[in-house]
């Protein structure tokens, strides 16, 4: 087998060879990888660490904060404040935005992330992550506020995620395609495992949770109605369903082989677009899967062209491979 390379020497070679990366780019980059990599040993730890349970507090989404997800939010903090990249970070566990310490050096740079999505399985030991995103602050004015995250996720100059699940795998794209990083336990380092990764356009797979089905509008119940008729039905083939409830791992899998992730609008709250987070959720793992050519809806638009309006803003997501999308983005247009 011929010797894989290591996450810096890719991110080297691509910042030397295609210029694509610029050097703080790639520094950031790096410093999420090696936080990435402590979230994972303190997930791996589990009842041995005293990581699990709740922390007895609640996030901004009024969701109760599991331990982990304020001890992986405190790391990405802790690792991305000090390098001089960043002039500012968001997260889904904090309400405001995190301005980088006026003793440290500040970057063009904006980070933001979920700092371990699918918090809910930590305790059941289900695949869980970290999602990532990069934008660049606007040129020409001083500091820093929360309007300078809110851009459209066509903006983002790279996103990534990391999978703590059988395999800590670390997925990247700078906007030149996919690739693919699985942790070497032996070594410490991420190695480079897959490149130029590509979702098929079909698929029989779809990921959803079923359970919401009777608070779904009629062209999300017709699109699985069909699904589920088979081969008999007018879709004239069989499909499978996977759901995770860890978005990343759903999408990893997606990227992997295929297949197609819907999270929905839905009638219990009808003034939400939905449940998932546009700006440290949707618009990262779009931004993949597009460059994998999948395709990102929100069942009316692409969701990289959705200008955001605030910080923790949430939205209806249908992703993956790109002609499922396109089928029930085009019941939700024909619906209107
Ligand atoms: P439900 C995890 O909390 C998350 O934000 C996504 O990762 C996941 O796909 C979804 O919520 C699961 O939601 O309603 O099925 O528990």
């Amino acid at each position: 087998m011929s010797q894989r390379i290591s996450l810096t020497q890719y991110l080297i070679e691509q910042q030397r060879e295609h210029g694509s990366i610029p050097q703080e780019l790639r520094l950031l980059i790096e410093v999420v990888a090696r936080a990435c990599k402590r979230i994972a040993i303190s997930v791996n730890k589990g009842a041995l660490g005293d990581v699990l349970g709740t922390a007895g507090s609640e996030n901004i989404q009024g969701e109760v904060q599991k331990k982990l997800d304020i001890i992986a939010n405190e790391v990405l903090i802790e690792a991305n404040e000090w390098g001089g990249h960043l002039a500012a970070m968001a997260s889904e566990e904090m309400e405001a935005i995190h301005l980088v310490p006026n003793r440290y050096p500040k970057g063009e740079y904006l980070l933001m992330f979920d700092p371990l999505d699918g918090s809910s399985n930590i305790d059941v030991n289900v695949s869980i992550g970290t999602i990532f995103s990069v934008l660049k602050k606007a040129e020409g004015h001083k500091g820093v506020s929360e309007d300078d995250f809110l851009q459209p996720g066509s903006s983002q100059v790279a996103a990534g995620y990391c999978v703590y699940g059988p395999q800590t795998t670390l997925t990247l794209s700078f906007g030149n395609g996919v690739s693919m990083f699985t942790l070497d336990r032996e070594q410490g380092s991420f190695v480079l495992t897959a490149e130029n990764v590509r979702i098929p356009v079909d698929t029989q797979e779809f990921a959803i949770n079923m359970s919401n089905q009777r608070h779904w509008d009629t062209p999300m119940q017709r699109y699985i109605d069909e699904c589920l008729a088979g081969v008999t039905g007018p879709r004239a083939k069989d499909f499978n369903m996977r759901w995770i409830a860890s978005m990343v791992a759903d999408v990893h899998r997606i990227l992997t082989r295929g297949g197609i992730f819907i999270y929905p609008w839905d009638k219990r709250e009808p003034h939400r677009a939905g449940k998932l987070r546009l700006l440290y959720e949707a618009n990262p793992l779009s931004f993949l899967v597009e460059q994998a050519g999948g395709a990102a809806t929100n069942g009316r638009q692409r969701i990289l062209d959705l200008q955001p309006t605030q910080l923790h803003e949430r939205v209806a997501v249908m992703l993956g491979s790109k002609h499922e999308v396109e089928r029930v983005t085009a019941y939700h247009l024909q619906a209107e």
